[in-house]
């Protein structure tokens, strides 16, 4: 078994051969900024016993971050190490590298970027910040866009049967494949256990959070993920509108924790808004385990067929 110790952080693979040597690894290009730092395309050599190179997606750890940051990275890399088996809707972990520094995390790629550009992009006008464009939609169907959420609650489904709770669940951190796959990505706040109390002062999603991890104690469970989740569907029927947008995120925080829940978008059907709003029970307990949630998804699909 491979043993990484730093000064918090231990961890332990039950997978072996995922230390890369540093020579393995061949940087392309930047993909982007991502929570840590740079997010790269690379070229690895041996990623699971192939005898050849695999394109793949390395994250370090910016040159001058704190020691808090790179044990952020740290817990990211032992959360991953716990996804066992790959799920096709859950970005995989394919290695890491601690010996080099930065610390790198080698990831399966995803070549389409993120959901919430994806979405954008899709858009036949531009400069809207505030419009439900789905029937303007240029190339995505009402299917796929039923597609994407319920692919999403299939990942969601895997990450709380494996006791992971992401906390930072929103279509910027669901990454787009082929075939428009959709994989719940960035595990950067996603923590063990069935509950998290948050200690840190990090800048934190506030539209996207459930009330009562807004409240002092901020509570986390997978029951906050499901909250995060309705606002996800609201993010991908408005291709991609933010949540709120008329308020500040520290306004929306104040009225989320007095109740206000999104309104019901222009164009959005009746039976996609009832799943969005039963995520939004202020009630922890009331909201539906995503096992429900995929399965009403896809009974839309079905429905749409
Ligand atoms: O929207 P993007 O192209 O998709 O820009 C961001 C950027 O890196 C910072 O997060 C991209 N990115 C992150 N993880 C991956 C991955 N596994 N495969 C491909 N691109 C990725 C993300």
């Amino acid at each position: 078994n491979n043993h990484l110790t730093t000064s918090h952080t231990s961890i332990t693979a039950s997978r072996r051969d995922m230390e890369f040597e540093a020579d393995q690894i061949t940087l392309i290009g930047e993909l982007g900024e991502g929570q840590f730092g740079k997010v790269y395309k690379a070229k690895a050599r041996f990623v699971n016993d192939y005898q050849g190179s695999t394109i793949v997606a390395v994250k370090t750890v910016k040159a001058h971050a704190s020691s808090e940051v790179r044990d952020d990275m740290l817990k990211e890399l032992r959360m991953m190490m716990r996804l066992l088996d790959p799920h096709p809707n859950v970005v995989t972990l394919l290695g890491y590298c601690t010996k080099s520094d930065p610390v790198m995390l080698v990831v399966e790629y995803v070549p389409n970027g993120d959901l919430l550009t994806f979405l954008r992009k899709d858009r036949t006008t531009r400069n809207v910040t505030y419009a439900n464009l789905h029937t303007e939609s240029r190339t995505l169907q009402n299917t796929d866009l039923i597609s994407f959420a319920w692919q999403v609650s299939k990942g969601m489904c895997y990450l709380a049967s494996m006791q992971c709770i992401h906390r930072d669940l929103a279509a910027r951190n669901v990454l787009v494949g082929e075939h428009k796959t959709c994989k719940v990505s960035d595990f950067g706040l996603a923590r063990e256990g069935p509950e998290y109390k948050k200690v840190k002062d990090s800048p934190l999603p506030l539209r996207w959070m459930a009330p009562e991890t807004l409240s002092i104690d901020r509570l986390y469970t997978t029951k906050s993920d499901v909250w995060s989740f309705g606002v996800l569907l609201y993010e991908i029927v408005t291709l991609g509108s933010t949540p709120y947008p008329t308020m500040t995120a520290q306004q929306a925080a104040e009225k989320i924790q007095r109740g206000l829940k999104l309104q019901k978008p222009a164009h959005c059907t009746d039976d996609l808004y009832f799943i969005m709003e039963n995520c939004w029970h202020f009630l922890p307990d009331e909201r539906p385990p995503f096992s429900e949630l995929s399965a009403a998804l896809s009974r839309l699909i079905m429905d749409e067929k």
